[in-house]
């Protein structure tokens, strides 16, 4: 039986200690910066621990980084400079109209989960007047970046937002990204020297052709200046499961969080109308029994079963039908992403049927804490609670046995990455606020 309490309060001093005053850094010395869905988790990190000031000033942080045009960017670089690459020097957002003039950011944005982290806030908040001013402040630029999401993101009007970088879907060296990013073009990249590889092994980061493409596409949207030319002429375009299923799910909680403010809600259902039917029709692959991204590269789904499919469950868009059969075929398959003989933990970020599964390499394999809370409220919302409890009670082995890393070896549970991660913290301590 792993005793809870000393692991609460392990959480408590990890938060403690990587926070900045005006934000909290994922990592102090691997991501010195603000990240967008980081500052998500960890906000719910700081409410359950009863701070809520504190989680506020998470959320503001990342909102004071909005672009004009309604963007949230994945990085907002306080403290820089750093040793952090690439940092605000290569990003050059002052290249761009509508990013703040007064603070650096990146020039892509990342998991929409900020909708869902407000309205929990705004249940759990004891001061119910401090809850209202505060969903009252964060709700239009909320409503803004969602607006955002359905137009720049979604040029085609099919109800989906299209990532055009891996690092937009959080998961940045996924095996769902190898095809399309296979097409992205290197030459003339000017040398570089990587950060990542200084304080974790370069077997456990991505490889150095992925980063050759990581950063050719940014240069690509840079010399767009970040606007709409770039993102249509982009090599890489994808619509992402776990990305649009976050947004969904975020705007669920904007309509809750509309309807309580007295805004109109009419908008928000069309959103959540069309996500719906794009889901079904587009993502969902009737013979794999799974749902898929969608590689605009290709005009095709992109066959790799990833554990951000299962997002889909978090945000209610699988049919009872669907979300059986995801669980019966890949969830609970020994040879998908059950434990076997050779893994002992859930949930491997990559079916390990997958050719490009490798246990220990960032998003080709470990386990991630946050995919795991989104899956296990994913399940609890379809009624499967024992499976639910079991990734619970597994996350919780893993923390217990290696501490609050970034990720972990499904095999052996070995901590991987960075340690004294920021969500991995954050979501011990608010596991139970995710519910919603
Ligand atoms: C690039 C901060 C971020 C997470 C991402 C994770 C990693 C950055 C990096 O760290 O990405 O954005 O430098 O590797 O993949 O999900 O938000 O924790």
């Amino acid at each position: 039986m792993i005793e809870i309490d000393p692991l609460r309060k392990a959480a408590a001093e990890v938060l403690r200690r990587n926070d900045r005053g005006e934000f909290t850094a994922p990592s102090p010395r691997q991501y010195p910066h603000l990240w967008l869905w980081d500052a998500g988790f960890t906000a719910l990190g700081w409410a359950a621990l009863g701070d809520f000031e504190r989680a506020y000033r998470e959320v503001r942080a990342a909102l004071r980084g909005q672009w004009r045009n309604g963007m949230l960017p994945h990085v907002v670089f306080y403290g820089w400079p750093s040793a952090y690459f690439p940092g605000a020097d290569l990003w050059r957002s002052d290249l761009a109209p509508e990013a703040p003039t007064d603070l650096p950011t990146s020039g892509i944005t990342q998991p929409p989960v900020l909708g869902f982290v407000i309205q929990i806030l705004f249940q759990h908040d004891p001061d119910r007047q401090r809850a209202s001013a505060f969903a009252r402040e964060a709700f239009p630029a909320l409503r803004a970046y969602h607006r955002w999401l359905h137009t720049a993101r979604d040029p085609e009007g099919i109800g989906l937002s299209r990532i055009v970088h891996p690092w937009e879907s959080g998961m940045d060296n996924s095996p769902l990204w190898d095809a399309p990013l296979s097409r992205v073009q290197t030459e003339g990249l000017p040398p570089y020297q990587r950060a990542d590889v200084h304080w974790v092994h370069e077997e456990q980061r991505p490889r150095s052709i992925e980063y050759d493409r990581f950063l050719a596409l940014i240069l690509h949207l840079r010399s767009h200046r970040y606007g709409e030319s770039g993102v249509r002429s982009s090599p890489f375009r994808v619509y992402d499961v776990l990305f649009n299923a976050l947004r969904h799910r975020s705007e669920e909680a904007l309509f809750v969080m509309a309807q309580a403010l007295g805004e109109p809600t009419g908008e928000i259902e069309e959103w959540l109308e069309r996500s719906r039917a794009a889901f079904q029709t587009r993502l969902w692959d009737p013979e794999l029994g799974f749902f898929l991204d969608w590689d605009c590269g290709t005009d095709r789904r992109i066959p790799v079963i990833a554990a951000g499919g299962l997002v889909a469950l978090y945000a209610g868009l699988a049919t009872p039908d669907q979300a059986k059969e995801m669980v019966d075929r890949h969830l609970r398959n020994p040879k998908a992403f059950a434990p076997n003989g050779g893994t002992r933990y859930l949930v491997p970020t990559v079916s390990k049927a997958d050719p490009g599964w490798e246990p220990r390499r960032y998003w080709r394999g470990p386990i991630w804490i946050n995919l795991n809370a989104l899956i296990a409220y994913g399940l609890a919302r379809y009624g499967f609670h024992e499976l639910a409890e079991e990734i619970h009670r597994h996350t919780l082995a893993l923390i217990a046995q290696s501490g609050f890393h970034e990720y972990y070896d499904p095999r052996t549970g070995e901590g991987l990455g960075i340690g004294d991660f920021t969500w991995s913290a954050a979501l011990l301590l608010g596991w139970d606020l995710l519910s919603g």
